[in-house]
């Protein structure tokens, strides 16, 4: 299976991709797009995903973009090992828990938002990374009380790990950017643990891909 990833190192939706491609034991190859420096509004990557972000799954003649879609045509390529519980239930749950991050967090504090608020409301630094840190504070509280509410070990769902430990792990990165103390998230904090015990997320990390520069937080 020839498959290319677009991503940039830092990014936390190419995060989630690596991972379900580890954890599926599919080689890729990786192709750099430097959303920080406007990478991504080239022509050339224009062509391959229009929307203009990070991560695009290249796959033969298609083009798989939106983390939790590519994951999905991950998942049905290749069924085993499951990313998504086979009970209806459980499966709106794992959605439910990976769209948090996905649809509802990590937009939030995307290169494009803080670009914005920068030009438009003329926020400095200072006030960019309160945006930031706010917002990633708010996902990560969501997931604590979720996982309060429905404690399994030691993944979200318990045995298997699935999408929702991916996403959760991707928003515990967020926080690591920022610097935030887990300490008020245990839960979170536990099932990261877990998960960066493992090869998969562990070498998916961004600060372990070849770009990583210990840059301020953007
Ligand atoms: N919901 C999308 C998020 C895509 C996204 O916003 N990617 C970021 C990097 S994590 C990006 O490319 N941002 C470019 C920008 O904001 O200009 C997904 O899950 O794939």
């Amino acid at each position: 299976m020839n498959i290319q990833l677009y991503g940039f190192w830092r990014s936390l939706a190419s995060f989630r991709v690596r991972v379900a491609l580890k954890l599926k034991g599919l080689p890729f190859e990786e192709i750099p797009v430097d959303i920080l420096s406007g990478e991504q509004f080239d022509p050339d990557y224009d062509a391959v995903n229009t929307e203009r972000v990070v991560p695009t799954l290249v796959h033969g003649e298609h083009r798989v973009f939106q983390s939790l879609a590519i994951i999905e045509y991950l998942e049905d390529l290749m069924p085993e090992p499951t990313l998504l519980p086979s009970d209806p239930a459980d499966r709106a749950y794992a959605r439910s828990l990976a769209l948090v991050t996905i649809a509802d967090a990590h937009p939030l504090v995307t290169p494009r938002v803080r670009n914005h608020l920068v030009k438009m409301f003329g926020a400095d630094a200072n006030a960019i990374e309160s945006w930031a840190k706010h917002w990633t504070i708010e996902g990560l509280a969501t997931y604590e009380r979720l996982l309060q509410r429905r404690p399994a070990e030691p993944f979200t769902l318990g045995q298997r790990v699935s999408v929702a430990d991916i996403c959760i792990a991707g928003q515990v990165v967020g926080a690591q950017f920022l610097k935030l103390d887990l300490a008020p998230f245990p839960a979170v904090a536990r099932l990261a643990g877990h998960c960066f015990a493992t090869p998969a997320f562990a070498t998916s990390h961004p600060f372990e891909q070849s770009g990583y520069t210990a840059i301020a937080p953007r």
